[in-house]
This record gives structure tokens, C-alpha cells and sequence, in this order.
């Protein structure tokens, strides 16, 4: 896919030009998270996402840690307190003063007051990938008043702990350690051309009759999921919300359960980040280490294909692997143990005409070379921060400066042109979905942060 030569940005250039660009952006992302703060929490998004998200929050909850330690705390509290008696957290908890019509599928939905498991607050019945507890150690490491820092791992470690083990016991259906996603929402790239096979098998006789989507009111309609897409989405979420968000035999009765690579890779970095919590807090540590180490293992043993040369996803009901290749199969990066061996194939592909870091931009979500790449539609091409921010931090764990700078300035220049978008296009630059982003905002400044202390060091 040929990509236009990237235009020259002179509030970039030099030096000063640079400082006074990081600055703006600095503010604007300061600026955004305060408006987009709901009192305990930050919405992604004030128009399409009015509520709070869980894998949101806790990239939020980076970029708040190094200038706003309490709202910080606060973001991961406020979510771990609408955790499920089963140690599940819910991907959405419902404010009660937003109008229901704002979001669909809202509360009445997903009817979470009907199952005994759940909170007093109203929520979604999935989860997202687990990357809370590093985001809990981030907010530590961060934090100046060190005795209200270890406080507050204290406090979040048991929650943090409990919702790890959610995934260890009841999702693990393939039997290799790994947790199983029951929806293309729990992976977080939702609308990925990864699960367009295993998402053709669910029926939605009635399409999407008796609702109404809400998020074409705030987005072009070409940017967002197909109608067909979304009447599937709310088939397989009516069926698991009617089985009482029941996980016993779900290989029995759910239509969707795919092992991810994204999900079970930050599962794997954040339970190094559990281990290093334990430590702090005089608990184990030990039996997080394990975990992390058999996660890995088997990241490599069931989702490594060396012919693509990267992670893919596996179809639990198929039982091989889904051969579409998302920027989720490159994000193994960030493990520290992951070998040599795997690490220089992820680097080539991640440099290759598929995903093309080389050339100055953005990675897109999806390889641009295949047929189901469609640069604007949300997660089947277009760039996100938060994807280049994980991989931007597995190529310095692995020693690729280089790479890593590239990947940096790319995400910077896109927040300075754009502003703080929910997505890019990868082939021309320009900014896609929601407005004023949170977690654009938040990560930005979190990459901004890291080198302000570099040069504090310095
Ligand atoms: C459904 C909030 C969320 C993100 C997801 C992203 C999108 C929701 C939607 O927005 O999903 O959960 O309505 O499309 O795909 O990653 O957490 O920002």
C-alpha cells in the first residue's frame, strides 16, 4: 500500500521549534484530561464514550501518575470498586447521571443488578486486557509522597490480585495457562479483521431490531463497524449476558472464545508487575513470577507462528490459528523474557511493508498489505496510540533505541497535527473517531513525562 511521503511539520523543527511543540502539547493534554475528569474517574471520550472504561482507565492512569498522583489512584480505585464478587472487572461501569440513550449497549443491556456476583454500580459483564496492575506500579514508581504510594499498592493489590485470578480460573479454557476472550469487545481491538472468521459464526437472526446504535451519531459512519458486525457483537453479548455471565462450560455454549495475544501479553506484563507489587507490600511475589513466566511460554508455544513471523491469534472452536496478522500479534515486545530468537522476527515484520515503521509514521492496527486493511474503519487499519505506545515500549526493553525514537516522534507529530484523536490514518496522517481522546492525551504524556525526567537526570 503506497503511503504519502510525510508533510513537513515546522513546529517540530529544531530545537525550541521542538520544546515549544512539547510544551502545547503537554498543556492541551493536561487540559483535555481535566475536562474529560467525571469526578472519579476520566471518560475516554465526553460525546461517544460517556462512561468509564476499564483498559481506558488504566492507560489514563499512566498519564495522570507523574502530575496528578491522587486522580490517579482515585481512576484505578473507582474502577476495582465495581468489581465483581468473581473478581472479574467490568469493561464498562455505568454512570447513573448519564442519560441512557447516550450510549448503547448501556445498563439495561447489559442488566449487570440481575446477577448476584455484581456491584452496586451498573456494568458491562465482560473484561478487557488486564493492563491495571501495571498501570497500579506505574503510579508507585511515580509517586513523590512514597508512604501514601505504598498505601495505595496496599490497598489496589488484593483487587488487582483477585481479578488475575478471574482470568487463571475461569478463563483459561484452552488449558495452557492462557485466558480466553468471549467477545471481540474483551480484546479491545474490537472490530479487527482477526475475528471476522470466528465472529461469522454467531447468528443474529434479528439483526439489530429494537435498538438503536448511538455511536454514528458522534462518528462517520466509515470509520465504525457495519451494522452486520454490530447485530453479531449484541448476539454473542445477549447470549453470554443470559447464561447469568456464566463461565462454567463455555466451550460448550459460547460461539466466540479466541485466545489473544494482546489480552494474554499484557496479562503477562502485568503479572511481573503483580510480582513486583507483592514485594513492595511484603506479600509473595513468587507465585506471580511463575505465572508470568508461564504465560510467556505459552504465548510462544500456542500463538507463535514463525511463517508469519509474529503472534497470531487462536480459535478455541477451530482449534488453529486465525490467519490475519493485527499489530495485537506484535505487542510480545514488551516481555522482558521474551527470547532473542522471537524478538528479532517481531522487529523485521514490525519493519516490513506490512506494518512499515521504518518509513516515519505510525504502525497501523491491521497489515496494510492485506485485502481486509481499511485504513479509516476503527481497528482494521488505522494507527492508535496506545498500540504504538505498548510497542514503542518493547523495542527500548529489547535495546532498539533506533526504532524506538522512530515510533516516539511518529506519535508526537500525530497528537501535534491532529490533536488528541481516537485514531489515525495511517496512509495520510489525518485524525479519525472521537475528538479530545483520553487515552491519546494521557499516553502522550506519559512519553513526554519520561523524557522531562531524562533530561531533569541529565
Ligand atoms: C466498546 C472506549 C472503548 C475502548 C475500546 C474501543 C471502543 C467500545 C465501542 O471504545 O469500544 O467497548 O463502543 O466501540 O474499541 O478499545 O476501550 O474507548
Amino acid at each position: 500500500m503506497p503511503r504519502a511521503a510525510p508533510a513537513a511539520t515546522p513546529e517540530l523543527d529544531g530545537d525550541v521549534g521542538t520544546f515549544l511543540a512539547e510544551q502545547r502539547l503537554w498543556r492541551r493534554g493536561v487540559r483535555l484530561l481535566v475536562d474529560n475528569w467525571a469526578g472519579s474517574y476520566t471518560v475516554p471520550s465526553r460525546t461517544l464514550y460517556p462512561h468509564q472504561w476499564s483498559w481506558d482507565s488504566a492507560f489514563v492512569t499512566m498519564g495522570l501518575a507523574p502530575w496528578a498522583q491522587r486522580r490517579a489512584q482515585l481512576e484505578l480505585h473507582s474502577l476495582f470498586g465495581a468489581q465483581w464478587a468473581d473478581g472479574r472487572v467490568p469493561h464498562i461501569v455505568f454512570s447513573a447521571e448519564v442519560p441512557l440513550e447516550a450510549y448503547f449497549p448501556g445498563p439495561d443491556f447489559w442488566r449487570s443488578d440481575r446477577v448476584a456476583a455484581s456491584p452496586a454500580a451498573r456494568t458491562s459483564g465482560i473484561v478487557q486486557p488486564p493492563v491495571h496492575a501495571r498501570a497500579a506500579w506505574e503510579v508507585y514508581l511515580r509517586g513523590a509522597d512514597r508512604k501514601r504510594a505504598r498505601e495505595f499498592l496496599s490497598r489496589i493489590y488484593p483487587r488487582l490480585a483477585a481479578y488475575h485470578r478471574y482470568l487463571a480460573e475461569r478463563r483459561d479454557i484452552g488449558g495452557y495457562g492462557l485466558a480466553a476472550i468471549t467477545h471481540p469487545w474483551e480484546s479491545g481491538l474490537d472490530n479487527s479483521p482477526a475475528w471476522d472468521e470466528p465472529l461469522g459464526r454467531v447468528a443474529s437472526p434479528g439483526g439489530l431490531d429494537g435498538y438503536v446504535r448511538r455511536d454514528l451519531a458522534h462518528t462517520a459512519e466509515d470509520e465504525r463497524p457495519t451494522d452486520t458486525d454490530y447485530a453479531r457483537y449484541v448476539a454473542l453479548a445477549s447470549s453470554y449476558r443470559d447464561s447469568g455471565y456464566c463461565d462454567d462450560d463455555l466451550a460448550g455454549h459460547h460461539a466466540f472464545l479466541v485466545e489473544d495475544p494482546l489480552f494474554n501479553t499484557v496479562y503477562a506484563w502485568s503479572e511481573r508487575a503483580l510480582a513486583e507489587i507483592a514485594a513492595v507490600i511484603g506479600a509473595d511475589p513468587r507465585p506471580h513470577t511463575h505465572r508470568a513466566a508461564v504465560l510467556t511460554e505459552a504465548l510462544r508455544t500456542r500463538l507463535y507462528d514463525p511463517e508469519a513471523g509474529m503472534f497470531l491469534a487462536r480459535d478455541l472452536h477451530a482449534g488453529e490459528l486465525i490467519r490475519a496478522r493485527s499489530i495485537a500479534g506484535l505487542t510480545p515486545l514488551i516481555l522482558p523474557d521474551l527470547p532473542e530468537a522471537l524478538v528479532r522476527p517481531l522487529v523485521a515484520t514490525a519493519c516490513s511493508p506490512r506494518f512499515g515503521i521504518d518509513d516515519g509514521g505510525l504502525l497501523p492496527s491491521f497489515d496494510r498489505t492485506a485485502p481486509a486493511f481499511d485504513k479509516r474503519r476503527y481497528w482494521r487499519g488505522p494507527a492508535w496510540l496506545n498500540l504504538n505506545w505498548l510497542i514503542w515500549q518493547g523495542l527500548r526493553e529489547h535495546g532498539r533505541a533506533d526504532l524506538a525514537g522512530v515510533l516516539r516522534a511518529g506519535m508526537l507529530r500525530a497528537a501535534s497535527r491532529c490533536g488528541y484523536r481516537e485514531y489515525f490514518d495511517p496512509v495520510d496522517g489525518s485524525g479519525c473517531g472521537s475528538r479530545d481522546f483520553s487515552w491519546s492525551a494521557a499516553l502522550t504524556l506519559d512519553l513526554l513525562s519520561r523524557a522531562r525526567r531524562r533530561s531533569v537526570a541529565a
